[in-house]
């Protein structure tokens, strides 16, 4: 698993040269927004479970037929299991966030992840669906304690939105 620095100098040691002008800038940028990923793992952290629960109401409210009988949703243990992996996709979203590298996703997340979910005919758009509700109501949080830009919170949210998403090739 690798963070945004450990990825950089890896790329640089690969090819034995020195950190150069934007390897430089690179590292300058996650400094800099290293305070604000750090708040936004920690907002996350103190309202995890309401962000879930939240974002669970508003996604069953907007596709209703998830949890009728016959919908993937349906019966406790399944509507456990999906809020369960709502939960999952936010606690990993705020490790990206903090490492400031995606590398977390495709290694405890996202491998396998489709192939899993189409076997158990887990609905990927309702998934995707889900997963930007939380995002919207991370962003909302994140502006409401006074971090101007919110837009870094986007990242590991629409980067797990867009390998659900790829189709087969
Ligand atoms: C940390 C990485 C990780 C992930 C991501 C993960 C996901 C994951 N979700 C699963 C099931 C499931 N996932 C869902 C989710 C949903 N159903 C819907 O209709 C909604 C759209 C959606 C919620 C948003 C459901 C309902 C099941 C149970 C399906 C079944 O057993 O029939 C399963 C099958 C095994 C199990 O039930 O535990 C896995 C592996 N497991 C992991 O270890």
């Amino acid at each position: 698993m690798r963070d945004a620095v450990t990825s950089l100098i890896r790329n640089y040691d690969s090819t034995g040269r020195y950190l150069d002008r934007d390897a430089l800038d690179t590292l300058k940028s996650y400094f800099a927004s290293g305070t604000a990923r750090v708040q936004a793992a920690a907002i996350i952290n103190a309202n995890a479970a309401t962000i879930v629960k939240q974002a669970g109401s508003q996604l069953f409210e907007e596709i209703p037929e998830l949890i009728r009988p016959g919908g993937n949703a349906y019966t406790t243990r399944r509507y456990a299991a999906c809020l369960r992996d709502m939960d999952y996709y936010l606690r990993y979203a705020s490790y990206a966030l903090v490492a400031g590298s995606m590398d977390v996703l495709d290694e405890r997340v996202l491998q396998g992840l489709r192939e899993t979910y189409n076997s158990l005919g887990v609905p990927i758009g309702p998934t995707v669906v889900g997963i930007q509700i939380m995002k919207g109501i991370v962003k909302d949080q994140i502006e409401a304690a006074g971090i101007i830009d919110s837009s870094f919170i986007d990242q590991p949210f629409d980067y797990m939105t867009r390998d659900l998403s790829e189709q087969d090739v």
